[in-house]
């Protein structure tokens, strides 16, 4: 049975990939750290307080615990790292960095995500393969970039086990995201619930890839879970279950709530970002060497999503 230490634990994927593990793996075998306890993260459980730069208090749990897999998801998202490039440096390959020495000390196997953002203006924007021009032109970006092949390095070279995912937008109704450029696709529901409006940064007509947070946790676990001599790819795989745009979003969410109205306001500096990544990239390989599997399209998400708030907001 897998002894788990997750970081970034109290994040938007975090809250609900520990509760998940939990349930697989057993309460006492995944311990949850984060910089600061989040009140959504379930009172039951290991919790240590963890700042990801520390390489020796990140040691340390691992090893008071005796883990034998990390999954680090400490890290800024693209907005936040725009705005803060130094931090967004420091703690995306510095956290990264200390979660590979511990792995390799400890022989931990390791999953770390990289995203669309590893992609640039450069890439082929549709159908994006899994091995194609990576040539990124925001800080997060670069940092995935970096991520993934210091993963594939610490494989090559050590013997670690690193898997990633490149993750589109996630779109839960737990924990809201924070700091990212898909996050009006999150927001978009949430006031349709509160307000039957949403004003939109990101402009009509820009296509991003997005996956509901079951289809993103169970992609997590399935990968870490796969055959190793299966995977030609590790760092990192395209996973997407949809490629869309607000007003789609919209029209989804007007069958449900009639009267929904949809504005905009851009954001410069997330709709650029969002003009350098991918409309939709392609998952093949992730479906042949692993059986990547969506359950979630659009119509279904936005049912769901809808349900939850509702009920959420009443
Ligand atoms: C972001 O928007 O920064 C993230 C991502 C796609 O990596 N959601």
């Amino acid at each position: 049975m897998k002894k788990i230490m997750v970081t970034g634990a109290s994040g938007q994927i975090g809250t609900e990939l520990v509760s998940r593990l939990r349930q697989i793996y057993n309460t006492d075998q995944v311990i949850a750290t984060d910089i600061k306890k989040a009140s959504t993260q379930g009172a039951s459980g290991p919790f240590e307080i963890l700042d990801v730069t520390n390489s020796q208090a990140m040691y340390e749990i691992a090893n008071k615990y005796q883990v034998d897999t990390i999954i680090h998801l400490a890290a800024l998202l693209s907005a936040t790292s725009e705005a803060k490039p130094l931090l967004a440096w420091e703690l995306n390959m510095g956290g990264l960095l200390n979660a590979l020495e511990v792995s390799k000390t400890l022989n931990c196997q390791l999953f770390t995500p990289s995203s669309i953002g590893a992609f640039g203006p450069t890439t082929p924007n549709n159908n994006t393969p899994q091995e194609t021009i990576q040539r990124p032109t925001s800080m997060y970006g670069v940092s995935k970039v970096s991520g993934e092949l210091l993963c594939d390095y610490y494989y090559n070279k050590f013997g670690v086990d690193t898997r990633g995912l490149r993750f589109p937008g996630i779109i839960s109704y737990i924990t809201p995201p924070g700091g990212g450029t898909t996050d009006y696709a999150v927001e978009i529901y949430y006031d349709a619930i509160a307000k039957g409006s949403y004003t939109s940064y990101i402009s009509q007509g820009t296509f991003m890839d997005m996956i509901y947070m079951p289809d993103a946790l169970e992609a997590i676990i399935t990968l870490m879970e796969a055959d190793s001599s299966k995977l030609k790819h590790r760092n990192a795989f395209n996973v997407s279950a949809m490629s869309i745009e607000p007003e789609m979003i919209a029209a989804e969410i007007r069958k449900h709530i009639p009267h929904f109205k949809l504005a905009y306001q851009v954001d410069p500096v997330r709709q650029a970002i969002a003009d350098s990544w991918p409309n939709a990239i392609d998952s093949t390989a992730a479906k042949e060497e692993w059986g990547f599997n969506a359950e979630y399209n659009l119509e279904k998400m936005t049912k769901e999503m809808l349900a939850h708030l509702s009920i959420k907001f009443a």
